[in-house]
């Protein structure tokens, strides 16, 4: 009996699914098809699958082509399979061409012609789901999102907004894209989405009026620096029935996700203490973004990131925050320390542009510690480690590129599925984070006269 097997992630069931797998079903007497599990997909760098993996394999059974299905969850599984199941052909889409050459060192190779004018992406743009997302701000972030969108599913820079023309017209010459303006409320009407980029002062106005505009948005950190400004945000988000997220990167990926279930399950006893640190050596001057501005400084720089495991891990009913800080001469803070207090356990976000320090998160239980390295907010791996080291752990997940991808690929998802709940950085959060920058401001102005930072002196 000739054994034949082929792979997919078989996402919207299509007619090219179903030719490759009666034309791998005729190379021999038996088809076996494997069928890929969302982690191993994403794992894959494919992004926003629609089906869910049992209505993927109930599709592929539901052909009649296949006469077993398995699930395909990790890299190397094939050549595993090949010899598990004693295969005789490996088949894939022409598409594919080369790739699996390595195989044939285990069973024949076969690339199958992949049917023309069909394809999961299609029948996506097809269904109007191919979402027009604008980009307003051109400067280093908003070109590694539009590098990172090309990995996303369903979504494409469709415009970009500066209100220096020549910058947007640059900017979108640089990318790929076709329309870019000066004027907001004209941009606005090319998109159905904006990814807001610009200068930290301008996101409360350029997000409302899009919300307002009923577009849904994905504003860069911080959001905004006032607790009132984020409610009011979240107001008309709610009332226009559109997306609102913080693009904190971190808060979406897997590895962060991941270090949430182990530490909610209890693997290290009771949460006691969360430490996070970002600094990022920024050359002072008055000229330079870090510094200038009400919102210059490195807490609203770079704060976001130390509060979000903060936030996440021991909840937003702090009993206390207290902020220490060394201000440069014109009064941005160039080292900040958030100190919190909660019931049983401490918390400290570290942030620096004028100082530096190992950019590390650790998490201290009763039980154990969770360690992430620096630098921790590109998380890809962390390490569970206990007081018998024989038991300590390493946990490895999958982080790509710059790691945007992953943001953007949750804002199209629950601009698709309106009645899914963003549980990995809600509304709540993110008014608490804007609640804590505002503290900042008060406490920290206060704190001015009396701190003098190296660089004045
Ligand atoms: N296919 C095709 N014609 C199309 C579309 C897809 O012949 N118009 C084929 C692909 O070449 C592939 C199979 O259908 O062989 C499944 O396609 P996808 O669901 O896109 O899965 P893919 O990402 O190609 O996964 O481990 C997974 C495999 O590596 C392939």
């Amino acid at each position: 009996m000739k054994k034949v097997i082929t792979y997919g992630t078989f996402d919207l069931f299509h007619k090219g699914h179903e030719n490759i797998l009666r034309r791998a079903r005729e190379l021999g007497d038996y088809l076996y098809v494997g069928v890929t599990t969302e982690q191993f997909d994403v794992q894959r760098g494919k992004m926003n699958v629609t089906d869910s993996l049992m209505r993927r394999i109930d599709n592929v059974r539901a052909s009649g082509f296949a006469d077993e299905v398995i699930v395909e969850d990790h890299d190397g599984q094939k050549a595993e399979d090949i010899a598990k199941l004693g295969i005789d052909t490996f088949v894939l889409g022409s598409d594919w061409t080369g790739k699996f050459d390595y195989l044939k060192e285990y069973c024949e190779v076969v690339y199958l012609e992949r049917t023309k004018n069909i394809s999961t992406t299609e029948i996506k743009n097809s269904r109007g789901k191919l979402i027009n997302l604008g980009i307003v701000g051109t400067g280093r972030i908003a070109s590694r999102t539009c590098t990172e969108i090309r990995y996303v599913n369903g979504v494409t820079a469709a415009a970009v907004y500066n209100p220096h023309i020549k910058s947007a017209e640059s900017f979108a010459a640089k990318v790929g894209i076709g329309f870019f303006s000066d004027n907001y409320d004209a941009f606005l009407e090319n998109v159905q989405a904006v990814y807001i980029a610009s200068p930290h002062e301008t996101h409360f106005d350029y997000c409302k009026r899009a919300l307002t505009a009923g577009k849904h948005v994905l504003c860069e950190k911080p959001m905004v620096m006032t607790e009132a400004e984020a409610r009011e945000l979240f107001d008309i988000a709610a009332e226009k029935k559109v997306v609102l997220m913080e693009a904190i990167k971190t808060a979406y990926t897997p590895g962060f996700n991941s270090l949430l279930a182990v530490a909610r399950g209890g693997r290290i006893g009771r949460v006691v203490d969360v430490e996070a640190a970002f600094t990022k050596l920024v050359p002072f001057s008055t000229a330079q973004r870090e510094y200038s501005g009400p919102f210059g400084g490195s807490f609203f720089e770079l704060g976001s990131y130390p509060l979000l495991p903060i936030i996440k891990l021991l909840g937003r009913d702090y009993k206390n925050v207290e902020f220490r800080s060394f201000n440069a001469e014109n009064g941005a803070d160039y080292y900040a320390k958030a100190i919190f207090d909660y019931p049983g356990a401490l918390a400290t976000a570290k942030t620096g542009i004028g100082a530096k320090s190992e950019g590390q998160l650790l998490v201290t239980g009763t039980e154990g510690y969770i360690l992430v390295k620096s630098p921790w907010w590109l998380f890809n791996s962390f390490e569970v480690c206990y007081e018998d080291t024989t038991l300590n752990e390493n946990f490895q997940a999958p982080f790509y590129g710059y790691g945007l991808r992953f943001e953007i690929a949750d804002f199209i998802k629950n601009i698709n599925s309106p009645g899914l709940k963003n549980f990995k950085l809600t509304a709540a959060d993110s008014i608490a984070f804007a609640a804590i920058m505002e503290r900042f401001t008060t406490q920290k102005s206060t704190q001015k006269s009396e701190v003098r930072g190296q660089k004045t002196e």
